[in-house]
């Protein structure tokens, strides 16, 4: 039975669909408008009380948040499509601290970005050019530590591509496409070159062209 993915075309949903297309599951989607609200009805409240996206359904197993569902399915998948975790307890540890690196230092400072600089509009939000300022200078500040990094491995956790790499995906594309800040990678060669890379797999163009974004 094919796993539901609920609400495609948001940025969170992205990191999820990518890495099933990686671990080469089988899924089909249910559409959740949230430009119209849609995820806080109460019947998508039953799956996911904080009326976010995504959530999956995977027959009677409903799981939420998208870092916990790609854990999820590169666990369960470990031998399937390619490996999303590293081969050692010490490349999953690093896995593990980069997709934590993500979601507590990347993510907050890329997310504020979009939402005063892209799409703040379809919720609602007045962008305030003061947060756009301090969150970019609060991001290249993570971005410079990225550099570091990648100028000695190819990938976040090591010479090998994982699901913390993933995770960059769609929020990275929206601040360097849709935004416009493509300067962020140029003055960063470790970090273009990094985002050369995962951006141009196959799993990510996928997503990206089947499940366009609203912006
Ligand atoms: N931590 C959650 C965040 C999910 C999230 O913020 N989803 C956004 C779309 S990218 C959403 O549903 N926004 C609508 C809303 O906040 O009402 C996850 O990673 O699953």
């Amino acid at each position: 039975m094919a796993v539901k993915v609920y609400g495609p075309h948001c940025a969170s949903t992205k990191r999820v669909l990518v890495c099933l297309v990686e671990k080469e599951v089988e899924f089909e989607v249910v559409p959740v408008d949230v430009t119209k609200g849609e995820q806080k009805d109460p019947e998508y409240l039953k799956l996911q009380p904080f009326g976010v996206v995504p959530v999956i359904k995977d027959g009677d197993y409903t799981l939420y948040e998208s870092r916990a569902i790609m854990r999820y399915y590169a666990e369960k998948y470990r031998s399937q499509g390619v490996e999303l975790l590293g081969k050692t307890i010490e490349e999953r540890g690093l896995v593990e601290q980069w997709l934590e690196v993500e979601a507590h230092n990347f993510h907050p400072q890329a997310y504020n970005l979009c939402l005063h600089g892209l799409f703040g509009s379809l919720f609602g939000v007045t962008p305030d050019p003061k947060v756009i300022e301090e969150s970019e200078a609060k991001l290249v500040q993570v971005l410079n530590i990225y550099e570091e990094r990648l100028s000695k491995t190819k990938y976040l956790a090591g010479d090998f591509f994982s699901i913390a790499d993933i995770s960059h995906l769609p929020f990275l594309d929206y601040v360097v496409n849709n935004m416009g800040k493509k300067y962020l990678l140029e003055e960063r060669k470790h970090v273009g070159a990094w985002w050369d890379d995962i951006s141009s797999r196959p799993s990510w163009n996928k997503v990206l062209q089947l499940y366009r974004a609203p912006i």
